[in-house]
């Protein structure tokens, strides 16, 4: 029997909207019903006289509101914020040493993707700017099916076992008895949970860090977290960590401002993605992965099974193989960011799972939890879902079935329809699990290699810069004060105490409190009814290295300015040549600049020229700017002098560590601010000042742009904002 697949290769580099005949175009068209019926009034319902009730005849009004009343379904259980966006996916080199995954090998393939960024604990509404954990699922459309790595912007996770999934979510959820407070962990049912469950320190490190507070999507790394499989053509296995880099640099956000955009601008991160790639500013991330030979398993000091522990790079470094381009913005949100549906067990041949504890309940979560969601086991025929290749089986029927399936039979085998649809062999694409030898006894329970639930919380709280420890101190300060139960407060000291004894006294310091000199016993509450509690003590492995490089992100690029947000301040009178030598200087550069002034619409140079201007002071604020600038021209300067908000912005931009730059008249704004010391006359109060450029050329300012935060400022004299 011949069993020929057929394979639209041409179709797969297509843009996925083109492959989908439900694409609406209403342009020129008339209103109609559900079914087609063209509509006269959409203004009126039919009523029994011109002021006379509603008539139950009324299909039209029925079925307009019927489908109104429907439009929601369940929000995801977690991740429930989102935002996501179409692009493509570029291999550097083929990985046929390691797998056989075909788009991992044609360097000619741009291989469509759609990504999907989110936040975890709060609802669909809430906040983008919340201290939280980062999705980041990328689905690849190959022409082998689709594959999902549903990943992180953090390497590792809270828990070991996927059974304590639940209740980590449940603690970290709104309160039940109140539902209060929306996506946030600084309450006390987390924090009791946590102090419970000491696997959760490294996790804990990374979540009080600035890396659960990005400046843009764009700007954070992606991780697969789990430890996976690559199997070559000769069935040979590697193990493979991967890793997303974006090209901008990994930037983050200081928590003052990050609460103020959140009040700003809840959708902060949304709007950014969305206007970047509207702009042409494509964000790319560069795939990178981490390879380990099957003999190395058991090299580590920790176990690579474990999703509590990173592999740092300096014991296996990351090889960037691959480019992911996001060049397109979803057409609807609804259609494709609510409905598209991730499964880290949508696997192509070449990519495997691992024994990982964590992993292997995910298998079971993803489809359960979009039989619930998006209501049929048709899921899959939903237009972001589907995959470019074909799809032939014997599954049938169901919820809002899509395809028509012919012919007689819907089982295999059979001869009826000659045996068709057939299986694939292995060289034919056909998919096989790797074959791993198991002898084991059946229990509940947990390797002893799992158990150093501190030495990766230590090196990561190294591997920071001064500036960025001192944000997880304040993050750590900031949460507990939250927590309302003292003796929560009290064993999550006794946990910090053994990452880093520094950390837990700075810590307990800004609580009030003394650090306990002995963690409460049993250090591990989460021990089965009848466990023995000494094999459920934590155990601490000494680390081959004390500091990794690529866990700090002051080591991260800071050589660009592109897609930068810069404020100018103006008014009536503006020097022309001021501003516009900063202006193109800035745009030359791939930065996006705004013009902020006292009123919208336009506003005249010294010249007479008309400027437009982009928000005033009543709709921008400086949470929402990376760096502001403020030109020369004495009577804009003037007018600016009597706006209190031009100098709330100066005074609120330079707290959080952003470049400030003036020229000319433009100094004596902020002479109005309380920035320099006041002893000082004149600009040398701000020549000792980091980030603050005064009468400089344009050169200047973009390379204090580029630096992204000043942190050094946070040690000087602070000013009210
Ligand atoms: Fe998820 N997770 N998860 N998760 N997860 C979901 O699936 C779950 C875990 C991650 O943009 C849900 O479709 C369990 C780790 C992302 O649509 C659900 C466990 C990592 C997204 C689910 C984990 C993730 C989800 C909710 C412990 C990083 C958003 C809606 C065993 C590697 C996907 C949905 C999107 C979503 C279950 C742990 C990442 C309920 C049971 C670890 C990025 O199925």
């Amino acid at each position: 029997m011949s069993k020929k697949i057929s394979k639209n290769k041409s179709a797969i580099s297509k843009k996925i909207t083109e492959l989908q005949p439900e694409m609406e175009n209403s342009e020129g068209q008339l209103l109609t019903t559900n079914h087609g019926l063209l509509i006269n009034d959409n203004q009126n319902s039919l009523k029994a006289g011109e002021r006379g009730a509603t008539l139950l005849e009324d299909f039209i009004l029925r079925e307009k509101i019927t489908h109104f009343d429907h439009e929601r379904i369940p929000e995801r259980i977690v991740h429930a914020r989102g935002t996501a966006a179409h692009g493509i996916f570029e291999l550097y080199k083929p990985l046929g040493k390691y797998t056989k995954a075909k788009f991992l090998n044609d360097v000619s393939a741009k291989t469509p993707v759609f990504v999907r960024f989110s936040t975890v604990a709060g609802s669909r509404g809430s906040s983008d700017l919340a201290r939280d954990v980062r999705g980041f699922s990328v689905k690849f459309y190959t022409e082998e099916g689709n594959y999902d790595l549903v990943g992180n912007n953090m390497p590792v996770f809270f828990i070991q076992d996927a059974i304590k999934f639940p209740d980590l979510i449940h603690a970290v959820k709104p309160e039940p008895h109140n539902e209060i407070p929306q996506a946030a962990s600084a309450h006390d049912t987390f924090w009791d949970f946590i102090s419970l469950m000491p696997e959760s320190m490294h996790m804990i490190m990374w979540v009080m860090s600035d890396r659960a507070i990005p400046r843009s999507l764009r700007m954070m790394e992606g991780f697969g977290v789990h430890t996976f499989q690559l199997i070559n053509a000769e069935g040979k296995s590697h193990f493979v960590k991967f890793h997303w880099k974006p090209l901008l640099g990994i930037h983050s956000v200081c928590w003052d401002e990050a609460q103020k955009i959140s009040g700003k601008d809840p959708d902060f991160h949304r709007r950014d993605l969305f206007e970047a790639i509207e702009n042409g500013a494509f964000p790319e991330f560069e795939l990178g992965v981490q390879i380990i030979p099957e003999k190395d398993e058991h090299k580590f000091d920790f176990d690579l099974l474990d999703p509590t522990k990173l592999i740092p790079e300096e014991l296996v470094p990351v090889e960037r193989i691959g480019k992911m381009t996001l060049n397109r913005n979803p057409d609807n949100f609804f259609a494709e960011t609510e409905q598209v549906a991730f499964h880290p067990g949508h696997l192509v041949p070449g990519i495997d799972f691992t024994n990982d504890p964590l992993l292997q309940g995910r298998l079971f979560s993803y489809t359960d939890t979009q039989l619930s969601r998006l209501g049929s086991s048709n899921f899959h025929e939903i237009p972001i879902n589907r995959p470019v290749v074909p799809v032939h089986n014997n599954q049938r029927d169901g919820h809002m079935r899509q395809m028509i399936n012919q012919g007689t039979t819907s089982y295999e085998p059979n001869t009826i329809r000659g045996g068709c649809p057939f299986q694939a062999k292995a060289a034919e694409g056909g998919f096989t699990s790797h074959t791993e030898r198991i002898d084991a006894n059946k229990i509940r329970g947990r390797s002893r290699s799992f158990f150093d639930h501190f030495s990766q919380a230590t090196l990561f709280f190294n591997s920071l810069s001064e500036a960025e420890q001192s944000h997880l101190i304040n993050a750590l300060r900031f949460e507990l004060g939250k927590v309302e139960r003292v003796e929560i407060r009290q064993r999550i000291l006794g946990l910090l105490n053994q990452v880093d004894k520094t950390l837990a006294a700075s810590v307990a310091t800004g609580l009030g409190l003394q650090v306990p000199k002995q963690p409460e016993a049993p250090m591990n509450h989460s021990i089965p009814a009848d466990g023995d509690e000494k094999k459920f003590q934590p155990v601490k492995v000494k680390q081959s290295i004390e500091r990794s490089e690529a866990l700090s992100m002051a080591n991260t690029n800071k050589n660009t300015i592109k897609t930068r947000m810069i404020a100018i301040l103006v008014a009536d009178g503006v020097d022309d040549n001021s501003l516009s030598d900063v202006q193109s200087s800035l745009l030359a550069e791939g930065a996006q600049v705004k013009i902020i002034a006292p009123h919208l619409g336009a506003i005249k140079s010294s010249k007479g020229k008309a400027i437009k201007v982009d928000q005033s002071f009543l709709t921008a604020a400086s949470v929402l700017f990376d760096a502001v600038f403020i030109p020369s021209g004495n009577k804009s300067v003037q007018a600016l002098l009597a706006e209190a908000d031009a100098i709330h912005f100066i005074n609120e931009a330079y707290k959080h560590c952003k470049a400030v730059g003036a020229e000319g008249e433009g100094i004596e704004l902020l002479h109005a601010s309380y920035i320099g010391d006041a002893k000082d006359k004149g600009n040398s109060k701000y020549k000792t000042l980091p980030g603050v450029v005064v009468d400089k050329s344009p050169k200047d300012f973009i390379k204090a742009i580029a630096q992204h935060r000043f942190w050094e400022r946070e040690k000087m004299p602070q000013v009210p904002a």
